[in-house]
């Protein structure tokens, strides 16, 4: 099944964002870093046209560390474009931000205050992030994709305002595979997905790339190369049975992507910064079985 998720809210929010970036001297661009390239929008490039970019790998905490590092300096080596990570250990602080805003060349203007918008995908942390800046929760956060549906902006200090904007996909998720990279992480709303499809893509990933995961978690072989075994073996281990015993294949699928998604699967990075996804060994999502 294709995935796309461009609700109106997104298309109203699109719009709301054009009309504010001229006014804004900073865009801080927030990416999962277990999916920097899949949680990029490629609308935005369009959008900013060369406003200076503050990307944040966030959710650091549940990618591989070595990976994300070499995210960060592929990043760091574009121009007008700065590449920090943040993690629920260790949040990007407002002194961090101030200083990557000097090293961006920004200065704060003593007769008018800046701005500063944070964009990026649904439940990727933006409003989590605006919240720690603030040293306040002023922003609602939830672990849902499209909780915020309105700008909202504060002040950061005498000379910048912070603007908190809803999660923005865009029109048409070309890359399929990417597509199914979001839906996995969390982008997009179960309701518009089929979650069969997407968990039975991410076993794919999780056996092609982190078989030991799936052993230790699952106690799934180590040398298992079928989704279907891999699906049976989580729906006995956890009682995931339907009538008459047989594996039920939907709450597996919401078993395995639960955990995946709060990081009981380990670290994982499903992409590398060398322009190659870690692929998932087909080009099509096949779906579960009947
Ligand atoms: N593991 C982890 N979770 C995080 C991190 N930052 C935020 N979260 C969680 O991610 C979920 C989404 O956070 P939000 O701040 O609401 O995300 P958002 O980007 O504002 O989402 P929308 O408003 O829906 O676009 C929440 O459950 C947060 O607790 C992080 O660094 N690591
Ligand atoms: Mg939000």
């Amino acid at each position: 099944m294709a995935i796309n998720w461009y609700p109106g809210h997104m298309h109203k929010a699109n719009k709301e964002l054009a009309k504010l970036l001229p006014n804004c001297q900073l865009v801080i661009e927030v990416l999962d870093a277990r999916i920097p390239a899949a949680s990029s929008n490629p609308k935005l490039d369009q959008l900013c046209r060369d406003l200076p970019r503050l990307k944040i790998l966030n959710k650091a905490d549940l990618a591989d560390p070595e990976v994300v590092s070499a995210w960060q300096q592929s990043f760091n080596r574009l121009p007008h474009c700065y590449c920090l990570q943040s993690s629920v250990e260790q949040r990007l602080e407002k002194s961090d931000l101030l200083a990557a805003i000097a090293r961006l060349g920004l200065e704060a203007s003593e007769e008018r205050s800046g701005q500063i918008v944070i964009v990026g995908i649904p439940n990727v942390g933006k409003s989590t992030l605006l919240n720690h800046l603030a040293g306040r929760k002023l922003a609602r956060t939830g672990n849902e994709p499209a909780v915020t549906k309105g700008q909202q902006r504060i002040r950061l200090d005498e000379h910048w305002y912070l603007v908190d904007t809803p999660g923005l996909l865009w029109p048409r998720l070309e890359d399929q595979e990417a597509a199914y990279r979001l839906a996995m992480t969390g982008t997009i709303r179960n309701t518009a997905i089929d979650l069969e499809d997407v968990a039975w893509f991410a076993a794919e990933l999780l056996l092609a790339h982190y078989p030991e995961r799936l052993a230790e978690r699952y106690g799934i072989a180590a040398d298992c190369d079928s989704v279907e075994r891999c699906f049976e073996a989580i729906a006995r281990g956890r009682g995931a049975l339907g009538r008459g015993g047989s594996p039920d294949w939907h709450k597996t699928a919401e078993l395995l992507l639960n955990d995946l998604r709060s990081g009981k699967l380990g670290t994982l990075s499903l992409e590398k910064p060398d322009g190659q996804a870690r692929p998932a060994p087909l080009l099509t999502p096949q779906p579960p079985p009947d």
